[in-house]
């Protein structure tokens, strides 16, 4: 399938190898606040499953799992209370789309961004 490395950082976040500031978890996601936040509200939402990239996850995990994973993003923005103020969905895909740890994440980010999420709030 994919080259997925299992020491990547995330999949020891996963395993409980590496501590994470948990902000939701269920069956399909974990979600954390990002060790380098680009905007006062920066969170990652990662799959709990083998996925290298957004390429790999929609093309390899079942459909229960894709489902669940995108409806657990929504549950955090919720539970993040970003409803009213807005926010947005990052997902880097491959080294030349800007992705660095290569376990398939998106990141939920509200206010003002630093440039690395471009210049919406700038
Ligand atoms: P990307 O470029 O999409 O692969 O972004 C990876 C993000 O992961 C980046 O914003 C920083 C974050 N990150 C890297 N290492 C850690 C870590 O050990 N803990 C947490 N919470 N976030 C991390």
């Amino acid at each position: 399938m994919s080259d997925y490395d299992r020491t990547n950082i995330f999949a020891r976040i996963l395993r409980g190898e590496l501590p994470c500031k948990k902000v939701y978890e269920d069956a399909f996601a974990l979600a954390f606040h990002d060790i380098n936040p680009q905007a006062p509200v920066h969170v990652l939402v990662i799959p709990k499953g083998e996925y290298v990239s957004n390429m790999d996850f929609s093309t390899a995990a079942p459909t229960e799992m894709v489902a669940g994973f995108w409806r657990a993003v929504g549950t955090v923005a919720r539970q993040l209370g970003l409803e009213q103020d807005g926010y947005r969905l990052v997902a880097n895909n491959g080294a030349g789309g800007g992705q660095v740890v290569f376990h398939f994440h998106v990141h939920i980010v509200s206010g003002k961004q630093k440039p690395r999420f471009g210049r919406v709030h700038e």
